[in-house]
């Protein structure tokens, strides 16, 4: 099979393979691109939780971006984990550096389990500085809470805070709808010019660990491959819901969802 793109992805590493880096990688190769990191931190969990972070030093993560991008240009940058203002302002800087356009943000903040993976300073340059530099970021309900300020509980706060984004300097938004209680998922793409709503079955299941994850790179690779970025979300949203359906049923508390599923590989997408 021919690699139809290139995809670096920043983001914190999951020793229990099924959010982070990890999932980025299997995600971007199944889907039939090329995937290149830059790790922000070592995480040490399993689908009960998370032990400990280790962080990776700001300069490292610069390193890991600027030369990787310097011998291979990547199409579309895909952003996890960042949970410092030192990283993030390390990892601003460096996409500055190599000018990077397309860049997919998902504005990671607590692990399944509960774990905090980034701080509150780090939060606040997040939302001054980092959303207006990337393409589109990819909230879900808790994520768009706190950088709203607002309170979610019907599709129509999500729009509502998704238009406080968008006066924050965001270019796209898809909010995430997932955590809101009902059987089906309204999941919002949203520009100035345009919002969109994309309605799914909620599948029931503990086992959901990576899906954000997941998801932000599927959009990064069928961005890269010529997909407008509404389409792109549409496309990844479904890959993502088979995936949670072939899961595996790994592990004793939330488990992975299964990247290799094979429902898009096959189609020609590009
Ligand atoms: O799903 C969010 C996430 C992102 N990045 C890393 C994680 C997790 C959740 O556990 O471990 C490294």
């Amino acid at each position: 099979m021919k690699l139809k793109s290139k995809i670096l992805i920043i983001a914190g590493s999951d020793s229990s393979g099924g959010a982070g880096i990890q999932a980025d990688i299997k995600t971007v190769t199944t889907l039939g691109s090329y995937a290149m990191t830059a790790i922000t931190a070592v995480t040490s969990q399993n689908t009960t939780g998370v032990i400990s972070i280790t962080s990776i030093p700001a300069k490292e993560i610069s390193r890991q971006i600027e030369f990787t991008s310097k011998d291979i240009k990547p199409d579309v940058i895909k952003i996890g984990m960042l949970h410092s203002t030192k990283v993030i302002k390390s990892v601003l800087k460096s996409i500055n550096k190599i000018k990077a356009k397309k860049i997919i943000l998902d504005p990671v903040m607590v692990a399944k389990g509960g774990t905090k993976l980034i701080n509150n300073q780090a939060i606040k340059i997040m939302k001054s500085k980092l959303i207006k530099r990337v393409t589109l970021i990819t909230p879900n309900i808790p994520e768009a809470e706190i950088l709203t300020g607002t309170k979610i509980n019907t599709v129509k706060d999500m729009v509502y805070a998704a238009n406080i984004l968008l006066r924050l300097g965001a270019k796209n938004i898809l909010l995430k709808g997932g955590h809101l209680d009902s059987k089906i998922i309204q999941d919002i793409f949203v520009n100035k010019k345009q919002i969109s709503i994309f309605k799914n079955k909620k599948i029931k299941t503990k086992d959901t660990h990576g899906t954000g994850c997941t998801l932000s790179s599927a959009i990064a690779t069928y961005y890269s491959c010529g997909k407008t970025l509404k389409k792109s979300c549409d496309m990844a949203i479904k890959y993502v819901n088979h995936a949670i359906v072939s899961g595996p049923k790994y592990g004793k508390g939330h488990g992975p969802i299964n990247h290799l599923n094979t429902i898009n590989i096959d189609k020609k997408f590009r």
